[in-house]
């Protein structure tokens, strides 16, 4: 019936599992049947802290009994001690809130275009933004100009100029495409999207430096990475290529609400004055409250700490199945992609049988398995997990 609503009333813009989620706690859902599932996709990594946290949900019932929205026209008491956090957290001195990762996203283009304009001095509607092929940033039409996946482009032209994309992982040729008129360098740390791409070791690194020699902004999009779902409280920790700002969401609210940020320090937030920018949503109080309490449990219950063990050991257990249809175990934390064979046929049905069998997974980029669990699974709840991976993958 649920689906039938849906698929009646809806739009046919997803493709889901035959699965109807009735409730959820922690590592797992259930279905209106009751069956239990394992939860390997965590909402796409919005759920590092699993479904329902206690203590999140603790903090938005608070809020809820007291204000929900004002709008940024008035301050509330909620914005200033999260902003706090988050940037204790990020390691940045200002953030700009927003709900949506798209919108951390258009609201770091527009910040890196305004810097090259208003500090950097290139000429004004020409400075360009450099991305890597296979990007993933968001759904809007922006974002989706300097998108590589034709579907995700397909009819929805004309695009926004101004981006050059360059291979992921690729040093020289980035080298190669900077110019005058380059004001700013967006990466994902690891690629989610694009199949769970960790990039040659020392190229974050590399990056970093280059933007500095050419006085070009690192911008990495952790929205997805970020939040200790790789094992660090930032994918970019891995190295040391500290980017001169991040985009942030997902995690950030803590599996309740739609919570996003952009965050950087001085010398590039101060170029949005008031009405530059702006969203109906962006800070409320309730989004605050609910993104303080992400980030306490966060660094409380060390979850960067827990993806970083339970990742080597879901790895190393993935590789014990020594299955002839793996190509290749990867990724960083609970961010893992297992690619297939080609002859093993596509990732999809893996996924549709894996639910039988309890456990729920995304395919990405045909070939691979994506296994991203909230950070709260146990060590069990990943053995039982592996038992169903194993009869599929054997
Ligand atoms: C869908 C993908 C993942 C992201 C990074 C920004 C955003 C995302 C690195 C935008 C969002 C989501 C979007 C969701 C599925 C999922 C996804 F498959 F689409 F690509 F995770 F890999 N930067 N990713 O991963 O954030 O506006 O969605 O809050 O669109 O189907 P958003």
């Amino acid at each position: 019936m649920p689906i039938s609503l849906a698929e009646k009333f809806g739009a046919n813009n997803y493709h889901p599992l035959p699965l109807v989620v009735s409730r959820a706690e922690g590592a797992c859902v259930w279905d209106t049947e009751g069956r239990r599932y394992i939860d390997m996709l965590s909402a796409y990594s919005a759920l590092n802290h699993g479904h329902r946290h206690p203590r999140i949900l603790a903090a938005m019932r608070d809020q809820i009994d007291r204000v929900t929205l004002t709008s940024r026209a008035f301050h509330n008491d909620q914005l200033g001690p999260f902003l706090e956090r988050l940037s204790r957290v990020s390691g940045f001195n200002r953030g700009l809130p927003m709900n949506s990762g798209a919108e951390a996203v258009e609201t770091g283009i527009k910040a890196v275009r305004k810097w090259g304009e208003k500090v950097k001095g290139v000429a004004p509607g020409t400075g360009e933004i450099i991305v890597a092929a296979n990007n993933f940033h968001g759904r809007t039409i922006t974002i989706i100009s300097f998108s590589t996946e034709q579907q995700y482009r397909d009819g929805f032209g004309p695009f926004t100029p101004g981006f050059v994309v360059v291979p992921y992982g690729d040093l020289d040729a980035l080298a190669a495409a900077i110019t005058p008129r380059t004001v700013g360098v967006l990466l994902e740390p690891i690629q989610g999207e694009g199949g769970v791409v960790v990039p040659p070791p020392g190229y974050l690194a590399g990056v970093r430096a280059l933007c500095t020699a050419e006085r070009v902004i690192f911008w990495l999009d952790e929205i997805q990475t970020g939040l200790g779902r790789t094992g660090r409280l930032w994918a970019w920790q891995h190295e040391d290529a500290r980017p001169d700002c991040i985009s942030v969401g997902k995690a950030l609210g803590g599996g309740v609400y739609p919570v996003s940020a952009f965050c950087a320090d001085d010398a590039l937030m101060q170029v949005f004055a008031p009405g530059d920018h702006g969203s109906t949503f962006g800070g409320n109080p309730l989004a605050a409250a609910v993104g303080s309490a992400a980030l306490d449990v966060l660094v409380e219950e060390d979850l960067a700490g827990r993806a970083e063990r339970l990742g080597v050991y879901l790895q190393q257990l993935i590789r014990e199945i020594g299955s002839p249809k793996v190509a290749e175990v990867r990724g960083r934390g609970l961010l893992i992609g297992v690619e297939l064979h080609e002859d093993a046929g596509p990732a999809r049905p893996y996924c549709e049988r894996l639910m039988t069998r309890g456990v729920l997974c995304k395919d990405t980029h045909g070939q691979v398995i994506r296994f991203a669990p909230p950070l709260v699974i146990s060590r069990e709840q990943v053995d039982q997990a592996i038992v169903a991976v194993a009869k599929e993958l054997a």
